[in-house]
């Protein structure tokens, strides 16, 4: 016994963990049981009420992503957490009522506390947001209405998305083209971390685009350090509780970047910002926004158009550069819509619709990579007690997830080779024709709050992408680590830290195309 430590043991000690364990199994008992007999089936946690919260903080992604893989019966499942519940929902039919279903389902209640936790909007503004959220046709709209309606407007199909997309693309062609002078005199070029060469692109061609050149990035360039930081820390911020002292990184970082985007708006350089953000800004100063939280509303399309760009652009690269035959079939593609892209425009021009026809693999990697990389959860707050698919009773008050990560890795759905990188799964007849439930692919979410960004991001990624291997070759990157998916999933996932490839970058002869070229839509 002494070996065990067990000297102390006494009657009372026993009685306290006998106590314990019987009130354990009284708590699991109460917690497990249905709300109605229609709610989805319940799954228990080993630890009482806290243990799924836990589960979720400790593993990421990973933890709902098991339990949804463990349980292929239950298209719908009910996580009891404390005082509330969390249905999550792993099938696309049932996705799809869930989007339907916009009168009782909505993410915008959720939009107020998550904005002020991960932004730091002060009470005063979070009113502002909270008013009307949801307006029925007649009712007087808010100010996430009008937003909403702002960006969905102007990223729809039509000539600002055309314009935007070739602004986008002319300027991370240009520096593409000043990465590739810096490499063009290397005798021996550098190995460089390739997930850090793609961040500083996109970062710095991102806030060009978006603010005009005289934005915070190109004026303090240590805050592109300092927006990482802010990425990587969002988990903590959206605790909620001392974010300085949860996630001091990101704190600081936010706060250095609300500084200075504040210094940018004071010194009135938003007038060389693009249309959609000008209009944002209109918008928000209507509402009353003072020009502090202006300046993080700032950040946040800011980090809405630079995150998920530069993780899906490295993937795709990267799945490139690792598989020689695909590389081929690939180049192939672009030298076809660049040649075609000439005639019909003139020399030095490349059209982004052209080569959107004439690149199937190249968009097929594209969603490839978002298949296997994303894995969100679109949340949506329960307004009133709500019968899915007629058969399902959500209760008031809790929330809804669908779960793009068990969605995107049911072999039911995919095939036994769900696994696998396979980008000819979305240039079969089957996933173009009906095949796959059309909300089975979720890279850009679904229903109302699908990714206003996606037709511009599709662009974006698809041309920069392109102009990446169509100018340069890269050794070194043959082997692909597997994503970091033990994160909460605010974007795109990563490789570990550890993992980032690091590769040798060399120029080849085509990308002379870059210094000149005029991006057509
Ligand atoms: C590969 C690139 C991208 C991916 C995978 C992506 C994905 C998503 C997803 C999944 C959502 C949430 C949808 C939901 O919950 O149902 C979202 C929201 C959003 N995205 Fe994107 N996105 C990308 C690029 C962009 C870009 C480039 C922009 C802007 C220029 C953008 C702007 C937004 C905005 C403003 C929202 C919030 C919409 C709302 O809540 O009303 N995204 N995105
Ligand atoms: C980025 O993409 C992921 C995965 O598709 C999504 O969950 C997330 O909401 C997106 N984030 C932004 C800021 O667009
Ligand atoms: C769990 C999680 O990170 N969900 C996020 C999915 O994407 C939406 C929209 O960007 C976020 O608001 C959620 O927090």
């Amino acid at each position: 016994m002494a070996v065990l430590g067990f000297d102390n043991w006494s009657p009372g000690l026993t009685a306290a963990v006998l106590g314990l364990v019987t009130l354990a199994g009284a708590l699991r008992y109460v917690s497990g049981r249905k709300l109605h007999p229609n709610e989805p089936t319940v799954l228990l946690s080993w630890i009482p009420f806290v243990g799924h919260l836990l589960g979720m903080a400790l593993h990421g992604a990973r933890y709902i992503k098991r339990l949804g893989l463990s349980h292929p019966n239950e298209p719908i499942f009910t996580l009891p957490v404390p005082g509330s519940r969390i249905y999550v929902v792993t099938e696309p039919s049932l996705a799809a009522a869930v989007q339907r279903n916009v009168k009782t389902l909505s993410f915008t209640p959720l939009v107020p506390d998550i904005t002020r936790r991960v932004l730091g909007l002060d009470d005063e503004t979070v009113k502002i947001v909270r008013q009307n959220l949801d307006p029925e046709p007649g009712e007087a709209r808010g100010f996430l209405a009008d937003i909403h309606d702002m960006v969905y407007g102007l990223l729809g199909p039509g000539p600002y998305l055309n314009s935007l997309s070739c602004q986008a693309t002319q300027e991370l062609c240009l520096q593409l083209s000043r990465a590739e002078a810096s490499l063009r005199g290397d005798d021996l070029p550098p190995t460089v971390d390739l997930l850090a060469w793609i961040r500083h692109l996109v970062i710095v061609g991102t806030a060009n685009y978006l603010f005009g050149i005289q934005n915070p990035i190109t004026e303090q360039p240590e805050l592109e350090d300092a927006f990482w930081a802010f990425d990587h820390g969002i988990g903590g911020l959206l605790v909620g509780v001392l974010p300085s002292v949860v996630a001091p990184g990101a704190y600081r970082g936010r706060e250095a970047l609300v500084a200075a985007f504040l210094k940018y708006l004071e010194a009135g350089h938003m007038q060389s910002a693009t249309q959609i953000l000008k209009d944002r800004v209109r918008i928000e100063e209507e509402y009353g926004f003072g020009s502090e939280m202006i300046a993080r509303s700032c950040l946040s399309f800011f980090f809405a158009a630079v995150v998920n760009t530069t993780t899906t652009t490295f993937w795709v690269v990267l799945r490139l550069f690792a598989d020689a035959s695909l590389l081929n079939t690939v180049r192939q593609e672009i030298r076809d819509a660049m040649e075609m892209s000439e005639e019909q425009m003139g020399p030095g021009c490349l059209s982004i619709g052209t080569l959107k026809d004439k690149c199937p693999t190249l968009l097929a990697v594209l969603r490839e990579s978002l298949r296997i990389g994303s894995e969100n959860l679109s949340v949506r707050l329960i307004k009133e007690d709500t019968l899915l698919a007629e058969r399902y009773l959500l209760k008031k008050g809790s929330v809804v997830q669908i779960a793009a990560g068990v969605i995107h890795a049911d072999k039911s759905i995919w095939g036994n080779d769900v696994d696998e990188f396979n980008p000819q799964r979305f240039l079969t007849h089957k996933a173009s024709s009906g095949g796959i439930h059309p909300a089975a692919f979720r890279g850009f979410g679904g229903g109302k709050t699908m990714c206003p960004g996606r037709h511009f991001a599709t662009n974006e990624i698809l041309s920069f992408a392109a102009l990446i291997v169509h100018a340069f070759d890269m050794s070194g990157g043959g082997r692909v680590p597997p994503k970091n998916d033990r994160v909460m999933p605010v974007h795109v996932l990563e490789p570990k830290s550890r993992d980032y490839p690091k590769v040798v970058i060399r120029p080849r002869e085509e990308a002379s195309v870059l210094r000149g070229l005029k991006v057509e839509a």
